[in-house]
Formats: C-alpha cells, structure tokens, sequence
C-alpha cells in the first residue's frame, strides 16, 4: 500500500488515493478474491495515513462491493456470485438445473433418516397416525459455492430408503416410479438466522429466499413437501407473463 513515494505524492483527498491502491492491488492481482485484508493499523502504519483514513477508505469499498466486512473475522476482497436464473414455470431437480448449466452439483448431509412426522408434515403430505416420514436435509453446493439449505420431507411410503438418495432425490424416487409431475411453490423474503447464514457463506441478517414446494405425483398424491432458504444474491427467479383471457 506504500507505493514508491508513499500516498502523499499524489494528489486528492488521501482516503481516495488510498482507495485507489487497493483497487490496484486487487487488479494487479496482490490481492486475490476472498482474500483478507492486512488490519486497519497494519495498512495506516505501511500508506502512512491515519486510520481514520484508512477507514473512510475501507467503508468507500465496502459500500461498492468491492470488498466484504464481516464481523470479527475481519475485511475482505469480494468474491463474484454467479447468479443462477432459474425459471418459475419448470418442475426440476436442483442436480438437472445445475448440470445443465454445467455445473457440478454436490450437497452436504445435515440429516437423513426416517422419523414421526411433524403435525406439519401430517398435514402436507396427506399421512396418517402411524405414518413414518423421511427426513433429507442438504446444503445445495454447486461447483463449491453453496447456494441453498432444502429440507424435504417424503412418506416413507414413496421412499422407503433414505439410504437410496445419492446426488439427486428426485432420481431416487424416480427409482421407485414416483417422479412429481406438478408443484406448488410458495416463495418468500427472509433475513438469514446465523446458523443458516454460516452454511450458505453469509452473515447474520443478510438476504435470502424461503421456498416451499409441494410436488405431486400424476394422481394428484403429496410426493414431496420441501422447505428451502436460498441465497438472496445467488438467485434470481424468472416467469413468463401473458396477459389473462
Ligand atoms: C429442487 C427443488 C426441491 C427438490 C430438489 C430435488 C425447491 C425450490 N426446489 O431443488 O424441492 O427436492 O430440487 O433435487 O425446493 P435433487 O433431485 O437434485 O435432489
């Protein structure tokens, strides 16, 4: 950040100049996505400006994009999203979306198992007393950038093996002749809880998506009732409009 004769040999306010660095050692590549900045001290002691103006600096970056804060872990450069355009109208799985963007499709485990259904699962699925319900909680990753938690529930009656879903739920129940042919999907705003935001790479607070889905077999039985967050700066949900007859 010193540059050869320091920041004073230039001219404009120093916090601009200042600015200027950064930006500079970012597009000389000094500085790489993701990467942390040196401390606020750090970079007053080696630009040889106050931190004040370091700060200024710093809040002129983060209000561009250019760099990220988080709280207690410091500043950093801002890493590109991908936003994923996903159309409103299809019934797909998130494994088909990604592959046919190319992209390689993972998910981390949070639970799977068979469990007595939630008074809510009983009602969306359609179950009786008695009934089990499998349980298929995922961090949806996509080429290593993870872009939602799903949480679907499915009668143990439609997949028997929770054990059977590998990459793709949907080729698992497709395994036992219960493909959904239909959804309902409900989508809302919310500020990510601090657990959730860890997951999906975020902070407390930050934007996302609630998503439930209701899918439903060619009979018009429950196959599937799923509850997502999905990255609020990742997604954007795209439908066709016609005017009504
Ligand atoms: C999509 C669905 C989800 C479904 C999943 C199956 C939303 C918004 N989307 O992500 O309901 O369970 O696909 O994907 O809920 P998979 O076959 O790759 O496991």
């Amino acid at each position: 950040f010193a540059g050869e004769n320091g920041l004073a040999a230039g001219s404009g306010p120093l916090y601009i100049r200042l600015r200027n660095r950064v930006e500079r050692a970012i597009s000389d590549g000094l500085l790489g996505d993701g990467d942390a900045l040196p401390s606020e001290r750090d970079i007053a002691e080696l630009a040889d400006v106050s931190r004040v103006t370091v700060r200024k600096a710093v809040q002129d970056l983060v209000r561009d994009g250019v760099l990220v804060q988080r709280h207690g872990s410091g500043t950093f450069v801002s890493k590109p999203v991908a936003r994923v355009e996903q159309p409103l109208s299809r019934l797909t799985s998130f494994t088909e979306d990604m592959s046919r963007r190319g992209w390689n499709a993972r998910s981390q485990w949070l639970q799977r198992g068979i469990f007595a259904p939630s008074p809510e699962e009983m009602v969306a699925l359609g179950l009786a007393p008695g009934d089990e319900v499998v349980r298929i909680d995922r961090l949806r990753i996509a080429d290593e950038m993870p872009l939602a938690i799903e949480r679907a529930s499915i009668s143990t009656q439609m997949l028997p093996d929770p054990q059977k879903v590998d990459t793709s739920l949907y080729a698992a129940l497709d395994v036992y002749g219960f493909r959904p042919v239909r959804a309902l999907q409900r989508i809302s705003a919310t500020n990510l809880r601090a657990e959730d935001a860890g997951l999906l790479g975020l902070e407390a607070g930050d934007a996302g998506l609630r998503i439930e889905r209701i899918s439903y077999l060619e009979s018009g039985r429950v196959v599937e009732f799923t509850r997502s967050l999905y990255r609020g700066d990742a997604y954007d949900f795209v439908a066709e409009l016609t005017i009504g007859k």
